[in-house]
């Protein structure tokens, strides 16, 4: 059982998103995905339209998702990656050479973001048709 981990806000659930949670599930068997908190996405600086609780459930209903734990910082990977017995990190090139120091622990790959879609798009052009 091949185990991969990746991170994230996934703020307006998009297709975006749903193409690297589909690419990071093909790296192996079982995909867990650590939910940031709105504290977290506070220190990223980050405001997101649907709460934590909200976020989580919109995952918890995507095939590809298996696990949905807490991200609270920048330091819990390394401990994820024992705590879980992961085997791979995944997350989208935006972060590439971020998250290296974790190939230590496990394999790390940097996936190709989707291009022209984001959640500051989606809002920025929703308030731009107000
Ligand atoms: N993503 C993507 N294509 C897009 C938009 C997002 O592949 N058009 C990917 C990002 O690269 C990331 C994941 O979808 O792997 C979630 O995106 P965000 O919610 O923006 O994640 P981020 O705020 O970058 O959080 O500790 C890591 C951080 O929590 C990552």
């Amino acid at each position: 059982m091949r185990r991969v981990i990746t991170y994230g806000t996934f703020d307006l659930l998009h297709y975006g998103h749903i193409n690297l949670l589909k690419k990071a599930k093909e790296q192996g068997d079982y995909l867990i995905v650590g939910l940031s908190s709105d504290e977290f996405n506070d220190i990223k600086g980050k405001k997101s339209y649907f709460s934590f609780n909200e976020r989580k459930m919109l995952l918890e209903a995507i095939r590809y998702v298996d696990l949905v734990i807490l991200e609270d910082n920048w330091e819990q990977k390394v401990s994820d990656v024992s705590k879980y017995d992961v085997d791979c990190f995944v997350i989208g090139d935006d972060w590439k050479g971020e998250f290296d120091y974790l190939k230590d622990f496990c394999d790390v790959i940097y996936l190709e973001r989707t291009p022209e879609i984001s959640t500051t798009k989606i809002k920025s052009e929703l308030n731009s048709q107000v």
